[in-house]
């Protein structure tokens, strides 16, 4: 197949990047930590976002592959901005449903983190939502990863196989609820009561609720309003290069 070719070579010729949007405290403003997420640097298409090959990748068997890059490129830069001296809080890295159907997974992440010197608060997974996370053996691999000091953050909330039983059993740290029910905010009204009703059980079951999309201050007003504890959207930052995410950090009072 010539996209699994394309992507083997990709992973081969080092040609993949993280960039990294962050988080703040929605009442205060206090740096977090971020998100990183993956480009593909391509010698002829530029910069490739994930959707274009990420899909591809899970199709070819290749996930596997790039998460084990993600979790090692990612701790690689903590240890890089630590060595720089640099505030960087909390890095999450986003992993497909997939990669919970191999218990190698719990591996890569501890034996990274070791050789990196990362500590286990320094360190995040991002999941979405899929049947594939209520299955024994999934719950078992992030209950390996929860054992081993890090937390797990429920991603795009609201739009995948939401049940509470399934909160309760995962218990992540936090959920971050989708862009989708933020964009039209404050104004529409089902939108509010949906995000009050996910704020309302997330307090009630001691997680944090992460806005994502942010894009303007009246959204993050109202959603600060509404009792969410975390902001991340293009209105703090977009998404940045390693190089260009420290000179934002480093450019903060
Ligand atoms: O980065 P962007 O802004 O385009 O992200 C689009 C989608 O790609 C998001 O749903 C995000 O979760 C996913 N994504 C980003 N980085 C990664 C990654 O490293 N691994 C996986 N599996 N998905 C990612
Ligand atoms: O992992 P996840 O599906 O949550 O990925 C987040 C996606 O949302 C990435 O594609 C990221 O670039 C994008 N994003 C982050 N902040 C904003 C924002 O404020 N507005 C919009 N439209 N997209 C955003
Ligand atoms: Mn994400
Ligand atoms: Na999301």
């Amino acid at each position: 197949m010539e996209v699994e070719r394309e992507l083997r070579e990709a992973l081969a010729r080092d040609e993949f990047e993280l960039h990294f949007q962050p988080q703040i405290g929605a009442a205060r403003g206090e740096l977090l930590g971020c998100e990183a997420l993956i480009r593909w640097r391509h010698p002829q298409r530029g910069l490739v976002p994930p959707l274009s090959f990420i899909p591809a990748a899970e199709q070819a068997g290749l996930i596997g592959e790039i998460g084990v890059w993600v979790v090692r490129a990612a701790c690689a830069q903590i240890a890089r901005w630590k060595a720089e001296g640099l505030a960087f809080g909390c890095v999450a890295v986003n992993l497909s449903a997939n990669e919970f159907r191999d218990s190698a997974l719990v591996d890569t992440v501890r034996d990274a983190m070791q050789q990196h010197g990362v500590r286990p608060d320094e360190f995040e997974i991002e999941i979405t939502e899929t049947v594939l996370m209520t299955e024994a053996a999934a719950l078992r691999i992030v209950a390996d990863l929860q054992a081993l000091g890090i937390s797990i953050a429920v991603d795009d909330f609201g739009t995948g196989y939401s049940s509470l039983a399934y909160l309760k059993r995962l218990r992540p740290r936090t959920i971050k609820i989708d862009r989708g029910f933020l964009k039209d905010l404050p104004e529409d009204e089902e939108d509010r009561v949906v995000v009050e009703a996910i704020v309302g059980i997330a307090q009630a079951l001691g997680i944090e609720v992460v806005a994502e999309g942010v894009e303007t201050e009246a959204q993050r007003d109202y959603l600060c309003g509404a009792g969410c504890h975390i902001l991340q959207g293009y209105l703090i930052a977009r998404p940045a290069d390693a190089q260009q995410y420290a000179q934002w950090l480093a450019a903060r009072p």
